[in-house]
């Protein structure tokens, strides 16, 4: 497997399966894809997704459901593997009963999409592409219904894991109903893409028009670190250990304000006995995608991965095998064992004509710059810690 270790893999990228894109094309509300004329006269597809975004929607086309653009992107960046995830909002808008029926249809179609894919030239073993599964959260689900769809997914050789919004089952991620979710996850040993869609209460963003900027740059990352929050809070990575969650866009706001979370949760007579361990241990047993887009905020990132250990209660198992950074270079190398390069594909597509994406360029700059970082980090970000984390391979 020594071939892995200087391997591009791109963990955060999205597909619309072509059974998915025809169901958003049947809609008349949001989600949908519709067909319009253009100011110019011509017909173009366009896609709404966001509540908040204009009627008119944005550009999409084949780069959004066709394998063979995702390979001719990721040949284009010199992305040797993807792990494909369904882009947002998933099945979150739909009745129980259809999400199931379609959660358990789609992962078949993943499985395939990746699965009749083209294998890798430098590690034969190894396919081009992997997949996430999707599971039926949504209000009214059954565990039963969310359990049977772990186990058909941990069935599927592709699917890697699975990814999942911030809703749940409609009272977030600490919802009490999700334990035999978390569960189920963890036996079948699925890693937990969290990702973003909702944003924050708009009326944050004010009156003034800023297009997509104030949602996607503030409110995606925010919805994040609020969702990740609750969950240590409600003290799930202490029932299950083994459970790994891979949090979008670095983890958003979270990262630079555990300390504080830390703080709040010690002086808090609620929740200051709840948790086993520190509030900043918790981010060492967490994964983060690097789709950050700048060295220092990667760098930063990997810092308070890297000092978690310092943060574990004396006298726990976790204590017992906690490694520890020797100084603060060493802190930050071993944080950079839980990241993954992204890129967010079919997302940012540059406004203009370009040959390379500059959303993509900016990410692989970024981890060629971070600070302290060796070559070895770096392939490790780039491409050698996704295939630990999700056994590609093998
Ligand atoms: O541009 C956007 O709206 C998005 C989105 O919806 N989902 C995503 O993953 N990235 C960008």
């Amino acid at each position: 497997m020594a071939a892995a270790h200087r391997l591009l893999v791109d963990i955060h990228t999205h597909v619309y399966l072509p059974r998915y894109a025809a169901f958003l094309r049947s809609r008349s509300s949001a989600p949908r894809i519709f067909t319009r004329t253009s100011p110019e006269g011509k017909q173009e597809d366009r896609l709404l997704i966001l509540d908040d975004e204009p009627s008119e929607g944005r550009p999409v086309g084949p780069q959004y459901w066709d394998r063979d653009e995702k390979l001719k992107f990721m040949d284009r960046h010199a992305i040797d593997v993807s792990v494909v995830s369904s882009a947002n909002p998933w099945l979150d808008f739909l009745p129980a009963p259809d999400a199931h029926k379609l959660a358990e249809e789609l992962n078949t179609d993943m499985e395939d999409y990746c699965s009749a894919g083209p294998s890798l030239t430098a590690l034969p073993s190894a396919k081009r592409l992997y997949g996430f599964g999707l599971l039926p959260l949504v209000p009214g689900a059954s565990a039963d219904s969310l359990v049977s769809t772990v186990v058909q997914i941990s069935k599927l050789p592709h699917l890697k894991g699975i990814i999942m919004g911030t809703r749940g089952l409609g009272k977030g991620l600490d919802d009490d109903a999700l334990e035999p979710v978390w569960g189920a996850l963890e036996k079948a040993g699925l890693v937990v893409f969290l990702h973003p869609h909702y944003g924050v209460d708009k009326d944050a963003w004010g009156a003034k028009d800023n297009g997509h900027v104030l949602p996607l740059a503030l409110g995606f990352p925010f919805e994040t670190t609020v969702a990740t929050t609750r969950l240590i809070l409600s003290g799930v990575l202490d029932r299950y250990p083994s459970l790994r969650l891979l949090l979008a866009h670095s983890g958003g706001a979270l990262p630079a304000l555990s300390s504080r979370l830390s703080s709040c949760i010690e002086h808090d007579p609620v929740v200051a006995s709840r948790l086993t361990h520190d509030a900043r241990y918790y981010l060492g047993r967490l994964y983060f995608d690097a789709v950050a887009y700048g060295a220092e905020e990667l760098g930063f990132v990997s810092d308070a991965i890297g000092r978690a250990d310092k943060y574990v209660t004396a006298g726990t198992s976790a204590a017992a095998s906690g490694a520890g950074a020797t100084d603060s270079v060493a802190q930050r190398r071993l944080g950079s064992g839980r990241m993954l390069f992204g890129t967010d594909h079919p997302f940012f597509p540059p406004l203009g004509e370009t040959e390379k994406w500059k959303s993509v360029v900016e990410n692989l700059e970024a981890i060629d710059g971070v600070w302290g970082w060796t070559e070895k980090e770096k392939d490790a970000v780039r491409g050698g810690n996704a295939f630990s984390l999700f056994s590609l391979g093998s």
